[in-house]
């Protein structure tokens, strides 16, 4: 049995949550891999999102994309990075949420996504959803509830 209280967290609107686009390091559709590996370099993140010039989200792309696109057979290919483009190398099939999706739908996709990119009604691209947001709103939760 959900009580009142659980129930609104659940129900609450992500947009309350979301790290907003201007905030958030992201690469551009025709970026070569070198300068998607410079901008997770110097931002430290593992996995950012991939935009075009109108802010649609086109997929996302972490270090290991690139890494694995220059494996040669016995070193790796650092030369190859300026001739590849992103959109060969991001991952296209992405998990996402629109802004007017509920804190529920946020939590259930959470436990497997460190972050998830959201969109709005036209499908452009609003900001992120981190799972650290999600947690400390749980931590609040759990902390007033005790
Ligand atoms: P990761 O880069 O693997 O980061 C995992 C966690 O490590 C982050 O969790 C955060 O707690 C910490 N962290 C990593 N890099 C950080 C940095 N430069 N500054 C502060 N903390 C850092 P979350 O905050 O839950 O983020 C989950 C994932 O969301 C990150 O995974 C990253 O892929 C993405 N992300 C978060 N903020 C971002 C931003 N402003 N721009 C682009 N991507 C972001």
């Amino acid at each position: 049995m959900i009580s009142t209280n659980t129930k609104a967290l659940l129900e609450r609107p992500i947009s309350d949550f979301i790290i907003s686009s201007e905030k958030v390091a992201h690469v551009q559709i025709g970026n070569s891999a070198e300068h998607a590996l410079l901008v997770l370099t110097k931002t430290g993140y593992s996995s950012i999102p991939v935009l075009d010039v109108k802010y649609r989200l086109h997929g996302l792309l972490g270090m290991k994309m690139i890494t694995e696109s220059i494996l040669g057979l016995e070193r790796i290919e650092y030369d190859k990075l300026p001739s590849i483009k992103v959109d060969d190398v991001m991952d296209t099939d992405v998990v996402h949420l629109k802004n007017t999706d509920t804190f529920q739908r946020a939590l259930d996709l959470v436990i497997n996504h460190a972050f998830l990119c959201v969109v709005d009604e036209d499908g452009t691209f609003v900001g992120i959803l981190t799972r650290r947001v999600i947690l400390k709103q749980l931590k609040k939760y759990i902390y007033q509830v005790d």
